[in-house]
C-alpha cells in the first residue's frame, strides 16, 4: 500500500477502496478503465448512501438461492472485482461450491494469469480463464472468449461489473445471469435476472453468509424465493428510493 489512510478519516472506507484499485492497477490487475468505472459506481453508491438497501439485501438473497440451485453455477471475475474481493470470491465459490472463471474485457494472456495468480493466494484451488476455447455466440470482443467446462457450460453465472452484451448475449444462451452493479440504469442491470445494487465489496461478503444460511433450506423453499423475484419492479424501487433521497434534501 502506497498510502498511508488515518482510520478516523470521514471518507476512510471509499478511500480504501480506491487505494485498492491504484494497487491493482500498478500490479497488473486492473485495467486503467476499471478506474474509470469504479468512479461512476461511486457516484451510484453516494446516492444510494454507501450502504446496502433492503432492495439489495433481499437480491443477495434470491440471489445465492440461485445460485445454491444451479447445476453449475460459474462466477465471472475481472480487474476490478479481483483487486477489490479476491478473498469474498474464493470463499463464495468454496461455500455454494461454483467454479471460478476469470475473464477480461481487456484480455491479455498475462493478465489473465496475474488474475488467476492472486485467486490462488487467496485459497482457490481450480481457477478457470486461461484455456478460453470456446466463444458465447454474438460476442466479438475478447469477454466473449470462454472455458467449456466454464462459463460456456454454466446454468448459472455471477457476473460482477459487467458490460451489457456479455449480459445479454449469455442470456440469449439460456443461462441465469446474477450481476452485481451499482449504477441501476445501466443495460446490464436492465438485462440481468438478478440485479444486486450494491457495492460489490458489501454484497460479496454477504451473499456469502446468505449461501451458509440457505444451505440449510429444502429445494422447495429455494424455488419458490426464486420464482417470486421480479427484476424490473425491484429495479423500479432502487431508482425510486434514490429519487426520494435527493427529493428529502434540504
Ligand atoms: O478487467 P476488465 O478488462 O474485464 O475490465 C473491467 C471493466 C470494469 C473496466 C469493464 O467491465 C467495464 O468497462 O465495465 P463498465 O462497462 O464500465 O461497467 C461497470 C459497471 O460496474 C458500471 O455500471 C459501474 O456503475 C459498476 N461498478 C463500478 N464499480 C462498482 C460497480 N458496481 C458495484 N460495485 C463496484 N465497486
Amino acid at each position: 500500500m502506497s498510502f498511508d489512510i488515518p482510520c478516523n478519516h470521514p471518507r476512510y472506507e471509499s478511500l480504501m477502496i480506491r487505494q485498492r484499485l491504484a494497487d491493482g492497477l500498478k500490479d497488473g490487475l486492473v485495467h486503467e478503465t476499471g478506474l474509470i468505472a469504479h468512479g461512476r459506481g461511486e457516484a451510484f453508491d453516494y446516492l444510494i448512501g454507501e450502504r446496502t438497501i433492503d432492495v439489495a439485501f433481499a437480491a443477495e438473497k434470491v440471489a445465492s438461492a440461485w445460485l445454491l440451485l444451479a447445476k453449475h453455477p460459474v462466477i465471472s471475475v475481472n480487474g476490478n472485482v479481483a483487486a477489490l474481493v479476491p478473498d469474498e470470491c474464493v470463499r463464495l465459490a468454496k461455500t455454494i461450491p461454483a467454479a471460478l472463471e476469470v475473464n477480461l474485457f481487456h484480455r491479455t494472456e498475462e493478465r489473465i494469469q496475474r488474475l488467476v495468480n492472486v485467486l490462488q493466494d487467496h485459497g482457490a484451488e481450480t481457477v478457470l480463464g486461461e484455456h478460453a476455447l470456446e466463444k458465447i455466440p454474438g460476442l466479438d470482443h475478447a469477454r466473449g472468449i470462454c472455458e467449456r467446462q466454464g462459463i460456456y457450460a454454466a446454468d448459472v453465472v455471477l457476473v460482477p461489473l459487467e458490460d451489457g452484451d456479455r449480459c445479454q448475449a449469455l442470456k440469449k444462451m439460456g443461462k441465469c445471469v446474477i450481476t452485481i452493479d451499482l449504477n441501476p440504469l445501466s443495460r446490464t442491470a436492465r438485462t440481468a435476472d438478478i440485479t444486486i445494487v450494491d457495492n460489490v465489496c458489501r454484497a460479496m461478503g454477504q451473499m456469502v453468509k446468505w449461501v451458509e444460511e440457505l444451505h440449510s433450506w429444502k429445494k422447495k423453499e429455494l424455488e419458490d424465493l426464486c420464482r417470486q423475484w421480479d427484476n424490473k419492479g425491484q429495479l423500479h424501487a432502487v431508482v425510486e428510493f434514490i429519487s426520494k433521497r435527493l427529493k428529502d434534501i434540504k
